[in-house]
């Protein structure tokens, strides 16, 4: 038995099966490339779901993580670390928060707004106890959690795990009428993702989120964009709210936060909300510890300081074409903004996972979602050649 066939027994054996990977192991990664324990190279087209958009394992993030972790590694919040403060304020620089509440998953920074809103609501907008709502979106992705599954529409990640947190109203993704009919005097937030990633990639209309902000605004709503997988340069602008024109009062990152190394999230604020969280009323063991922060400091600056933003928006443009010039007569359609792209196949084709065990036999990294699309998402550090030799693997397998 060879070793990857070993270790792939051993975790079906001894492993919750709560995922069906792609049968490959990885045991290296640097920049775009992943290695597997052949020796066989990969240009990685997920990225680990956007976490590492800063290529794997940058030198300068890695370099920042040892001498923090020879250093000091972690405090609690009942003291205070010398690192904190410096990402607080770069992160405000970068994004002009004025407020910011740091964690570790995308989830918990999608549970931490909900519990902040909630609050505002009831402490600000006068909204009567127990009665907060927050509109969401239909086939929205925020995370495994009670209280985000409990407003997933998708039955895998829903079904079977209620009781069910309410206070949650589901709107039709992209529907600015029946998002303003969905607002009440109840109404504390909307929790939207700029793009639907686990979707398929889904863009929503020019001048959506345009009417979404002005209808918070107008109805003192919070809008809380969820950005763990659209923010930190994906589609080309540091915010994919950029691409809209629009400022969010709460958004939400993760993911490529720490370039892939270790999980950090924060929650941004532009507005009173996060003002109302007080001593003892929400925290985190591990958040906002001393080698979170100087991970997500160079994550960050690598990202501004590489021009990784400015190369995703050129990569992204560049890739798009090559992916709509092929001919193809299973292709769908071809979405993306940035390097957050899309191929959808047509349902005849049998499905994307099939494809995607193609693109693995010819060297490329990418995942199926909802059945017949595939997803691809390079680290924001790929170049024009690199680009140019995935659209060559793409065509094989779809021409
Ligand atoms: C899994 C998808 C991506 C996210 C947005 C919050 C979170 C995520 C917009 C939660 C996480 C992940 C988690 C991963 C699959 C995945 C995903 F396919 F489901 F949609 F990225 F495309 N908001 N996304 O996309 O962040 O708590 O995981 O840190 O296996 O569940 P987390």
């Amino acid at each position: 038995m060879s070793t990857s066939a070993r270790l792939i027994d051993t975790e079906q054996r001894l492993g919750a099966h709560n995922y069906k990977p792609l049968d490959v192991v990885l045991t290296r990664g640097e920049g775009v490339y992943v290695w597997d324990t052949d020796g066989k190279r990969y240009l990685d087209c997920l990225s680990a779901y956007s976490a590492v958009n800063q290529g794997h394992c940058h030198p300068k993030i890695l370099a920042a993580m040892v001498e923090q972790a020879g250093k000091l590694t972690l405090t609690s919040r009942a003291f205070r670390n010398d690192q904190l403060a410096h990402l607080y304020e770069e992160l405000a620089a970068l994004t002009g928060s004025h407020k910011i509440l740091p964690m570790n998953s995308g989830a918990e920074a999608v549970e931490t707004a909900i519990k902040a809103v909630r609050k505002w609501g009831y402490e600000v907008k006068g909204v009567p106890e127990g009665k907060a709502e927050i509109i969401v979106c239909s086939d929205n992705f925020h995370g495994r959690t009670l209280s985000i599954i409990s407003f997933s529409t998708d039955p895998d990640a829903r079904s079977g795990f209620g009781p069910y947190t309410p206070g949650f109203r589901t709107v039709p993704f992209g529907d600015a009428e029946a998002f303003a009919a969905a607002i009440n005097e109840n109404t504390v937030a909307a929790l939207i993702e700029p793009i639907q990633g686990e979707a398929g990639v889904i863009i929503p209309q020019p001048g959506y989120f345009k009417t979404v902000r002005q209808l918070c605004t107008d109805n003192k709503v919070t809008l809380i964009l969820d950005e763990i997988q659209t923010g930190l340069g994906r589609t080309g602008k540091l915010l994919a709210e950029e691409h809209e024109g629009i400022e969010a009062d709460v958004t939400l990152i993760g993911k490529a936060l720490s370039g892939g190394f270790y999980p950090v999230s924060a929650v941004l604020s532009n507005s009173e909300v996060l003002g109302v969280l007080k001593p003892g009323q929400h925290g985190s063991t591990f958040g906002g510890n001393p080698l979170a922060c100087a991970v997500a400091r160079a994550a960050l600056k690598v990202l501004t300081e590489e021009d990784m933003i400015g190369n995703a928006e050129r990569m992204g443009d560049y890739f798009l074409e090559g992916l709509r010039s092929i001919r193809s007569n299973i292709v769908k359609e071809v979405r993306g903004r940035g390097l957050m792209m899309a191929v959808e196949l047509v349902p005849e084709a049998g499905g994307a996972r099939q494809y995607c065990y193609a693109l693995k036999d010819l060297g490329l990294l990418a995942k199926d979602t909802h059945e017949n699309t595939i997803r691809l998402a390079p680290p924001l550090v790929i170049t024009k050649d690199q680009v140019e030799w995935a659209v060559e693997q793409i065509e094989k397998i779809i021409v």
